[in-house]
């Protein structure tokens, strides 16, 4: 008899269920969705957020969604260069980039960050493949300024090798190296690669992640959802400033581009993405018209 008995109403497993079930709607809300995700190197942290970050996408990648991953790097860029005595200088938060410096950037982007975040995804139960903007000519960029040296801006972006990839299930970790028309490597900010990108494919959401918690407004609190015309005008009167300025400038960039909305976003909170995409309440900062 007992075997067969309801399970009990306090079974410890119940809200597990029930999350589950409440996460229905949005799993078909973004079952075939596009979601591109910027993972910055300031986002990355332990290996245990690492771990973290790799199973929400393979969870996202099981019900439905083909995430594409744009990943940064800058602060492990910046530790091989000064482990080779060699101090950067940013102008506008690029990184002036001349000969040398585009060696380290490009073996540290595509070689080390890149197959960090495969294995973990793949350590996940997950397969993916660590690529960069020049890999099947995905970003082809021009020089961005001639005194920022090798730092490219992306003009022609052809996304039918992610298109393939994900027939496949299989999830590409893009590097934000860039090709020049005339073989250059060119390097390209992480937000702007991931802004690029997402316009080519149309993404769904293209979600920023990154170490603060959102776009904040005037009286200092993270605002849940904003559009395109209020982050203008809050940049306009100075309350969205600083390192904030690329990222929704990427946002708006993105949405102009056909992305449908766009997400700032804290990537060291645990589990941010599937807060975002399969919770009511989300997280970080909502862009959408
Ligand atoms: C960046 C590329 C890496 C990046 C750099 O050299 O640091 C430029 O500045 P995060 O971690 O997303 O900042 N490129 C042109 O964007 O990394």
């Amino acid at each position: 008899m007992t075997d067969h008995a309801p399970q009990s109403l306090d079974n410890p497993f119940a809200a597990t269920a029930r999350t589950l079930s409440q996460a229905l709607p949005f799993f078909q809300r973004y079952n075939h969705a596009t979601v591109v995700i910027k993972l910055g190197g300031h986002a990355m942290g332990s290996d245990e957020a690492m771990r973290s970050f790799a199973r929400d996408i393979v969870l996202m990648s099981h019900v439905g969604v083909n995430p594409v991953i744009v990943h940064g790097g800058g602060p492990m860029i910046n530790a091989t260069l000064k482990a080779q005595g060699v101090e950067s200088e940013f102008v506008n938060g690029k990184r002036v980039t001349d000969a040398a410096t585009i060696e380290v950037v490009e073996m540290v982007l595509s070689g080390l960050v890149g197959k960090r975040i495969v294995q973990a995804i793949q350590a996940e139960g997950g397969t993916a493949v660590g690529i960069s903007g020049k890999d099947a000519r995905l970003m082809v960029c021009e020089q961005t300024d001639p005194a920022l040296g090798f730092v490219g801006t992306p003009v022609e972006c052809n996304p039918g090798f992610l298109e393939r990839l994900k027939d496949s299930k299989t999830i590409p970790v893009i590097a934000p190296i860039g090709t020049g028309r005339n073989g250059e490597t060119f390097n390209v900010n992480g937000d702007t690669a991931a802004g690029a990108i997402a316009a080519a494919l149309k993404a769904d959401r293209l979600l920023l992640l990154t170490d603060v918690a959102g776009v904040k407004g005037a009286d200092g609190e993270v605002i849940s959802e904003i559009t395109p015309e209020a982050i203008r005008e809050l940049t306009q009167d100075g309350t969205i400033a600083g390192g904030m300025i690329p990222k929704t400038e990427t946002a708006l960039d993105a949405m102009e581009g056909g992305v449908r909305a766009a997400v700032i976003l804290d990537g060291r909170v645990p589990n941010a993405c599937l807060l975002e995409l399969y919770t009511e309440a989300g997280a970080g900062t909502l862009i959408r018209g």
